[in-house]
């Protein structure tokens, strides 16, 4: 903890003149319990997100259509396993064990995002993951880069980083579709078509129905609620859109000259709320797969921490921590 907290009376009050302070909070800083579970449940969810987030794409790399596209798409999903990796190391500076943190997701009790439990029908459902989902995940994650616990804020600087490689692939795929055949530009706009809404949805419920935004925007874990961030995307792809030649599936999208923003038409929050309680077209299935590949990983876990155990001197870090 800084010299900001040094001068001030209690735990609780040096925590919040640090915040007060746009400070960070590392950690081995005294941090209230409640910061503590907020920060553990977000950047677990976000870890999950990622490593469930690479099913969609990665059905697509034994049928993408050239070796150039099969090894960017490789590199890409590969990344987000890299991305999963770092925010479990973030979340663990929390104090709870990646194997607990991985036993929630597996037993269903843990939250992943909600865009994943859409299938991924077509090449350019690849392309529009790219520039839509990945898109979305930029416009929530670069505001992160500046969250009030250091670990988290730090991962993101990579992370978005890498994730806009991984928009402007996604965007290349839809533009190359979309100035290629009438069919190619039709599978394109069906892609877009299918994956604008719930890539909304991916910024979270309204601000009305949101739990934990004030909350988490007062310790600025979240520098702005789920529907700023949510206007800020739209008016970020409405021209991007433009540029490819594809159309947004929303009738009720349009300049607004006083607000100075698109607005946009209301979501199905229904259908959000299905798909984050279980519901989605393909939460079974993700969920099903991930457990089935953890099974599967069981002989490199025992082989690392066998590994781990006869080399205790020199790699003690790979044990008991
Ligand atoms: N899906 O109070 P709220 C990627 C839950 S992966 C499911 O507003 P909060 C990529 C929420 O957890 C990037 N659940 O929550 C990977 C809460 O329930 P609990 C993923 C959702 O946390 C591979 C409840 O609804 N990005 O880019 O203040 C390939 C009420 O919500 C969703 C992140 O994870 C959802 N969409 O705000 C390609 C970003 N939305 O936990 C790409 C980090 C909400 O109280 N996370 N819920 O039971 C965040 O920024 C925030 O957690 C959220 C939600 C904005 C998502």
């Amino acid at each position: 903890m800084t010299d900001v907290a040094t001068d001030v009376g209690t735990e609780q009050e040096a925590f919040d003149a640090l915040i007060a302070a746009d400070q960070r909070v590392e950690p081995r800083d005294w941090m209230p319990d409640d910061y503590r579970k907020t920060l553990t449940r977000q950047i677990s969810q976000h870890a999950h997100s990622e490593i469930i987030g690479m099913q969609p794409e990665g059905n697509w790399i034994s049928r993408a259509p050239s070796l150039k596209r099969k090894a960017i798409l490789m590199a890409k999903v590969q990344d987000e396993a890299g991305h999963g990796l770092y925010l479990y190391s973030a979340a663990e500076t929390l104090g709870t064990p990646r194997h607990v943190l991985n036993e929630q997701l597996l037993n269903g009790r843990a939250k992943y995002s909600s865009i994943f439990n859409y299938p991924c029908r077509t090449w350019a459902d690849v392309g529009a993951v790219g520039w839509l989902v990945d898109g979305a995940a930029i416009a929530n994650q670069v505001p992160l880069c500046r969250c009030s616990y250091g670990p988290y804020g730090r991962a993101m600087v990579r992370v978005c980083k890498e994730e806009s490689f991984h928009q402007r692939q996604g965007w290349e795929i839809l533009y190359t579709l979309s100035h290629g055949t009438p069919e190619q530009k039709k599978m394109a706009q069906d892609a877009v078509d299918r994956m604008y809404a719930p890539a909304l949805m991916m910024f979270g419920p309204p601000d009305d129905q949101s739990s934990n935004s004030d909350k988490s925007m007062a310790w600025k874990i979240k520098r702005f609620s789920n529907d700023e961030l949510r206007q800020r995307f739209v008016d970020m792809i409405v021209p991007q859109a433009e540029a490819l030649g594809l159309t947004l599936p929303d009738p009720d999208l349009k300049w607004n000259e006083e607000r100075q923003h698109y607005d946009f038409g209301e979501l199905d929050w229904d259908e959000f709320w299905k798909v984050v309680k279980g519901g989605g077209p393909l939460n079974v299935q993700r969920l099903n797969r991930r457990i089935e590949a953890h099974r599967e990983g069981a002989w490199v876990r025992e082989a690392a921490a066998a590994y781990a155990a006869k080399h205790t001197e020199t790699v003690p870090n790979l044990i008991g921590a």
